[in-house]
């Protein structure tokens, strides 16, 4: 037992942002929980240094469950993503500090090892088909067993999904969307793209009908709708994709409205997954008790840490759905080993998204995860087995930057 006597928010951005809790105890034992939310970072990194930190000092370490309960029930103005993501940075970061403490691997904790490794799927896309063939193809090389495929669409400009660079490169370190602000001189404001859901919807099929005649009927294939579709339009999309054998179809409809999915799941068999703007159980109820769902898509970084996700994925598990946890690189290698960890330990475990952190970030933030053969294996570190260097991340300041926004052809704005 002894008390956090310490506590640290760190904001740096080693190509991006990201927002880090550093937990201390009485015996010098450290712990590291992730706070990055993608173009809202300093309202995270507020909440924790002006809330959540003075109440943090003096409290027992050991005690998770009830630091838990007692900064979500006693915020009062409960959820949100702001809230759940400082949240869960103390969650982590203490899980991190026992696991320390007991000399064990996280995932020890957590009930041990379920599986080798956590099959991994990684993004490829590309504007047009052959470039999206070549990029399948270069993440098959590099040992990838699932992938995300995204797409252009004719007569639109950037997407959601697809990298700025053409085919060629191997690991994609340019597929963030988010602009950034100072570095490159603009004024700050969102990316406008332009949408248009029916040419969407023609096209996406073409895409899949090519890929599988490419590489077979074996290869586990995703895709994104990325919550632009009306129920109808995602279940037209399901059924139209239902030849080419899905993996899933992740947030095919905006994600606040959970009754929305029972339509789309009374249309098609396309497995349907959805939850990485989800923060708590609740966002869940409807989906799971009513099965309208085959994988939640929840990053530990977004939904209170691995004490609240390991509830949901039990509660999932009762239903038969699966996890699927969100893991683009706007989840810091803290909260993506986070993710492993419970990858390994959880029985209901289904997929993890992977797209590797760019070479500066690694510097930034050193891993003991790795990537092996299609999968991600956490590593024998003693708790989560990611550092924090203070001075590489003090060498890349805050760089403001927002996600796009999406507007109709008419200029009417749509989700993004
Ligand atoms: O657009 O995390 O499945 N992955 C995703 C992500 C989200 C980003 C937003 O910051 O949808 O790429
Ligand atoms: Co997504």
């Amino acid at each position: 037992m002894a008390t956090i006597t310490r506590a640290e928010v760190n904001v740096t951005s080693p190509g991006r942002n990201f927002v880090t809790l550093r937990l201390t105890d009485a015996d010098g034992t450290t712990g590291l929980g992730d706070a990055t939310l993608n173009g809202r970072e300093l309202a995270v990194a507020s909440y924790l240094a002006d809330h959540l930190i003075p109440l943090l000092e003096g409290r027992e370490a050991d005690n998770i469950e009830d630091t838990w309960q007692y900064l979500y029930r006693g915020a009062y103005w409960r959820r949100g993503p702001v809230t759940m993501a400082a949240i869960a940075a103390v969650d982590v970061a203490l899980w991190d500090i026992k696991a320390k403490r007991a000399k064990v691997p996280l995932y020890q904790l957590l009930g041990g090892q379920s599986r080798i490794g956590a099959l991994a799927y990684g993004h490829a896309s590309g504007r047009e088909i052959p470039q999206i063939l070549d990029s399948v193809r270069e993440h098959l090389e590099l040992g990838y067993k699932a992938i995300r495929i995204q797409s252009g669409i004719p007569g639109l400009g950037s997407v959601y999904g697809v990298a700025a660079s053409a085919a060629g490169g191997g690991e994609r370190y340019d597929y963030e969307p988010a602009r950034r602000g100072i570095a490159g001189g603009e004024r700050l404001a969102p990316v406008e793209e332009a949408w248009d859901t029916r040419a969407y919807l023609r096209h996406i099929p073409t895409v899949f009908e090519a890929v599988r005649a490419e590489f077979g009927p074996d290869l586990p294939l995703l895709h994104d709708g990325h919550h632009r579709m009306t129920p109808r339009e995602a279940a037209s999309l399901g059924k139209a994709l239902e030849p080419y054998d899905l993996f899933w179809l992740e947030d095919c409809t905006p994600a606040e409205d959970q009754a929305a999915l029972r339509y789309v799941r009374s249309q098609t068999t396309t497995p349907i997954a959805i939850g990485e703007i989800f923060n708590t159980v609740y966002d869940y109820q409807t989906l799971i008790t009513e099965r309208l769902i085959d994988y939640i898509r929840s990053a530990v970084t977004h939904t209170g840490g691995i004490t609240h996700l390991n509830k949901i994925a039990d509660f999932a598990a009762i239903y038969g759905i699966k996890t699927g946890f969100h893991g683009p690189t706007d989840i810091s290698p803290v909260g993506q080993a986070a993710a492993l960890h419970l990858d390994i330990a959880l029985h209901n475990f289904g997929i993890q998204e992977y797209m590797k952190h760019s070479a500066a970030t690694l510097e930034v933030f050193d891993t003991g995860y790795t990537f092996t053969d299609g999968l991600l294996h956490p590593g024998d570190r003693m708790g989560l087995g990611v550092e924090l260097n203070d001075d590489l991340a003090a060498k890349h300041p805050y760089d403001p930057a927002y996600l796009p926004v999406n507007r109709l052809l008419d200029g009417t704005m749509h989700d993004w």
